[in-house]
C-alpha cells in the first residue's frame, strides 16, 4: 500500500483521512474508499471510489455525486500543458459552488464565494482538488510555491484530480437529506504533449458504471 487506506462509510466519509477504518457499513449508505497500490517500483497510485452500498444511488446521492463528477472532468479539462497547477482547483471548486448556489445553500454568490476573500464553499470541499503523485503520495509537497500551487503543468508530470463534497450529519447549514453524505471521486492522471492521460479510467467513474459495477459483484457473490 502507498499510503493508509481510508474506508469510511456514512456520516464517516465527510471526516478526512478517516484511516481508523471503523465504523458499520448501513445498507443506503455510501462507502468511500481512498486507497493506492506502491508498486515494486516503489510508486505510488493514489485513487478514490464512493460506492453505494446497497448497489444503486439514492437520489439526493446521486446529484451530489454527478457534481462532484463534473467537477472532476472541468478539473480534467482545466490540466493541459502549460497551463497552472492551481487551475485545475479553480476549475473544479467553481462547478462546486455553482452546485450549492443552485440546491440553495451557497450563502454567498458564485463569484464571491470563488473570489479569494470568500471561499464560502470550502465548508464542504475543504482540501485542495491536486497534488503530485510519485514516491510518495504527496510528493513534494513541501516544495515552492511557484514549482506547486503556481507551477506550470507539463509533460511528465503526474497528479491527482480529486474533489468532493462533504456534508456533515451535524451541519445545521445544509437541508436534512444532504446530512451525513460525503463524495469523493479521485483519478491520477498523467499530463503528455496531447493533455492529460487518466491513468486510473479502468475504474468505473460516472454514476451508472458504479451501478454495473457493484450488480456484477454482487451477481459473482451469489454464484
Ligand atoms: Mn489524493
Amino acid at each position: 500500500m502507498g499510503y493508509d487506506t481510508i474506508a469510511a462509510s456514512g456520516n464517516n466519509a465527510t471526516v478526512l483521512h478517516w484511516t481508523r477504518n471503523t465504523g458499520r457499513i448501513h445498507a443506503g449508505e455510501l462507502l468511500l474508499l481512498d486507497a493506492g497500490v506502491e508498486a515494486d517500483s516503489l510508486y505510488t497510485a493514489d485513487i478514490t471510489r464512493t460506492l453505494p452500498a446497497s448497489g444503486t444511488f439514492s437520489e439526493i446521492q446521486r446529484k451530489v455525486y454527478q457534481a462532484v463528477l463534473d467537477a472532476a472532468d472541468a478539473g480534467f479539462a482545466a490540466a493541459q500543458p502549460g497551463t497552472k497547477f492551481r487551475d485545475i482547483h479553480t476549475a473544479a471548486t467553481t462547478v462546486l459552488a455553482e452546485r450549492l448556489a443552485g440546491w440553495g445553500i451557497l450563502p454567498v454568490s458564485v463569484e464571491e464565494a470563488i473570489s479569494p476573500e470568500g471561499q464560502q464553499h470550502r465548508r464542504w470541499m475543504p482540501h485542495g482538488t491536486s497534488h503530485h503523485l510519485g514516491l510518495d503520495v504527496h510528493d513534494c509537497a513541501q516544495a515552492k510555491r511557484e514549482l506547486y500551487l503556481d507551477g506550470v503543468l507539463t509533460e511528465g508530470m503526474v497528479f491527482t484530480i480529486e474533489p468532493g463534497l462533504y456534508f456533515k450529519k451535524e451541519d445545521l447549514a445544509i437541508p436534512e437529506e444532504y446530512r451525513g453524505i460525503g463524495v469523493r471521486i479521485e483519478d491520477d492522471i498523467l499530463m503528455t504533449a496531447d493533455g492529460p492521460v487518466n491513468l486510473s479510467a479502468a475504474l468505473p467513474r460516472n454514476a451508472e458504471d458504479v451501478e454495473d459495477w457493484m450488480a456484477g459483484i454482487y451477481r459473482t457473490e451469489e454464484a
